[in-house]
């Protein structure tokens, strides 16, 4: 069967990097935020493989920032987070679970916070801005609520702080995790953070303005030549491996930041005014029943992963596979699922219902990354 191709309009939006991309010899995108997100370059495998020993450019122009900007920008970012935002200061980015009112995930954006009355919310797949617009205009807020002309760049990889601080000045070196600073390109002053999905070490540069996509593009490949820097992407592999969560994918509106694993963002009680704190607190009191855990699935290498797989224990479905790749690294499969209490400790033994059959597969809780493998 002949692989369908995707249809492209104008609704499908091209990133300040796009040509550069194409031209590095992109292979595949996905579609996020209406946006084209490149998945693969050589292989998935090869891309893994550089992203783990050199360093690669990422077009991450779809993690699109809401920007809340006004006296009451504080208000509404806490209104959005269970995290506990009264302690941020300029100068920090925070992972943030976003929940509407029944504590469902909305969002899983990176906070930062550029100044005391203003944030940038850099969001996953969801249309989030709309959510925030409405409740802006809804409750009157002293807020104004838009998605600004900013891409995010980002360069990952173990060779990532060489090639920054040949391109942004050596004083990027000393960037902590989750922490950003200004740097100037060309007289405009840009936010450089660290951070980015992958669990190698890496920065994101904010571009502010699309004109100067293609500048700090050639920029950063010129000066990585010896680095073999190459165009890159979000790796499958890669952040299955960190688990990584991937919205839409491994959870959706249906979770609460607790059953993501993500409790350790939330400070619920804290987070005063947040929209889904009393649900929350309420479903805190019991605790979650089904979680995300790291799954290794047995035998060779599975098909992507593009429904829910179910999860088998003692006979009975007791979970969903919504994320696998094949791991190299590990030689086995891994994947993300979600899993019921009953299934949910470490090494638990289940089974894996994939399109290549019945599989035997271990639950793990943490990711592949600190197993020591
Ligand atoms: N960077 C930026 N924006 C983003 C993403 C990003 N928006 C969309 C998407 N990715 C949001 N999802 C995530 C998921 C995980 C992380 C960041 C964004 C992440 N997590 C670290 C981890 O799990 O190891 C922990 C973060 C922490 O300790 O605070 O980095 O990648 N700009």
């Amino acid at each position: 069967m002949q692989v369908p191709s995707l249809s492209i309009s104008r609704r499908t939006r091209f990133t300040p990097f796009s040509r550069r991309v194409q031209a590095a010899g992109v292979k595949a995108y996905t579609i996020y935020n209406h946006m084209l997100l490149p998945t693969v370059f050589n292989s998935v495998e090869e891309d893994y493989r550089h992203l783990k020993t050199k360093v690669q450019v990422w077009d991450v122009a779809c993690e699109r920032q809401v920007e809340l900007w006004g006296p009451d920008a504080t208000r509404l970012a806490q209104m959005l987070t269970p995290r506990d935002l009264s302690a941020m200061t300029e100068g920090q980015c925070y992972y943030t679970p976003m929940v509407d009112e029944t504590g469902g995930m909305l969002n899983d954006p990176v906070t930062t916070k550029l100044a005391e009355d203003k944030f940038w919310v850099s969001v996953a797949d969801s249309d989030l801005l709309f959510w925030i617009k409405g409740l802006a205009h809804a409750l009157r807020l002293e807020v104004d609520v838009d998605e600004p002309d900013v891409s995010p760049l980002a360069i990952q990889g173990p060779k990532a702080e060489e090639l920054v601080a040949r391109v942004f000045g050596d004083d990027i070196r000393s960037i902590r995790f989750f922490r950003y600073r200004h740097v100037s390109y060309q007289g405009r002053k840009l936010v450089l953070a660290r951070s980015g999905y992958s669990k190698q070490d890496g920065f994101e540069l904010y571009v502010d303005g699309s004109d100067l996509g293609e500048p700090i593009w050639d920029a950063l490949m010129a000066a990585g030549e010896d680095l073999d820097v190459r165009a890159g992407c979000p790796n499958l592999i890669e952040r299955i491996e960190g688990q990584l969560l991937s919205y839409g994918n491994d959870m959706t509106r249906n979770n609460t930041p607790h059953e993501c694993g993500l409790g350790r963002f939330c400070q619920t009680q804290a987070a005063i005014g947040c929209i889904g704190r009393d649900a929350l607190l309420r479903v805190a009191v019991e605790g979650p029943v089904r979680q995300i855990r790291s799954i290794a699935i047995d035998g060779d290498p599975v098909p992507p992963c593009d429904e829910l797989w179910p999860v088998i224990g003692g006979g009975k479905q007791v979970g969903t596979v919504s994320s696998a790749a094949w791991s190299p690294d590990f030689r086995t499969n891994v994947a993300i699922g979600m899993v019921r209490m009953t299934h949910w400790d470490d090494g638990t033994r289940v089974q894996v219902d994939t399109p290549h059959g019945m599989r035997s597969a271990t639950v793990w809780e943490t990711p592949f990354t600190v197993q020591g493998g």
